[in-house]
């Protein structure tokens, strides 16, 4: 039989958590208590209901619950009516209260914004209609507003494309068993982000 020991990712800071895991006798499971909370695209309301109903409560600017934190895995924009509510993510970033991994829509956002310094006028995504199609609720709500977008962008370029906690990996979509997957997602990404004006390097 396993033992199983409960503990507060809120009551424990990071190097506290390591220094209790590694004091754990052999063959002890910790459970750390997350909630992972899969693609937000833009229904900011269906999010404030499922915290509210995980126990998560509005306070001192953020969502947060007394004994757990949440890990959101990316795709926070398109489709949906409430694409400026990333804000509640980032409000719980800012706090502490949550972790999170972008996604393949904060990539296209990102390369949508992004001129293509090898094709003048282009940008990294390129604007044709399919492509616009998809990404139109997060334009519609952010186009008009070079300043918004720019932020917005920027801080989609933070966010990591993948968590190695002590206890869970995490990325978005799926781990590929027969690609490493640093180089994939690296050889796919690490040109946008680099060829980003904001960013002169990936962030991870
Ligand atoms: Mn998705």
């Amino acid at each position: 039989m396993l033992d199983y020991t409960c503990e507060s990712s809120q009551r424990l800071d990071q190097s506290r958590q390591v220094a209790h895991l590694l004091s754990l006798p052999m063959r002890t499971v910790v459970f750390i208590a997350y909630d992972i909370i899969g693609d937000i695209h833009g229904h900011a309301e269906i999010l404030t209901t499922l915290l509210a109903k995980l126990g998560y409560r509005h306070h001192l600017g953020a969502w947060r619950h007394t004994d757990r934190s949440a890990i959101f895995v990316g795709d926070f924009i398109d489709r949906g009516p409430g694409q400026l509510e990333t804000r509640i993510v980032r409000e719980m970033l800012d706090a502490g209260t949550a972790r999170a991994v972008t996604g393949n829509h904060e990539f296209n956002a990102i390369a949508w914004h992004t001129p293509d310094p090898d094709y003048n006028g282009q940008h990294l995504r390129r604007r044709v209609s399919k492509n616009r199609q998809q990404h139109g609720a997060f334009l519609a709500e952010t186009e008009d507003d070079p300043v918004l977008h720019s932020e917005l962008v920027a801080w989609f370029l933070t966010l990591p494309l993948w968590l190695e906690l002590p206890e869970l990996r995490l990325i978005h979509a799926r781990w590929d068993r027969r690609d490493d997957v640093r180089t994939r997602w690296w050889d796919a990404m690490a040109d946008t982000y680099r060829k980003s004006a904001i960013l002169d390097e990936p962030p991870w």
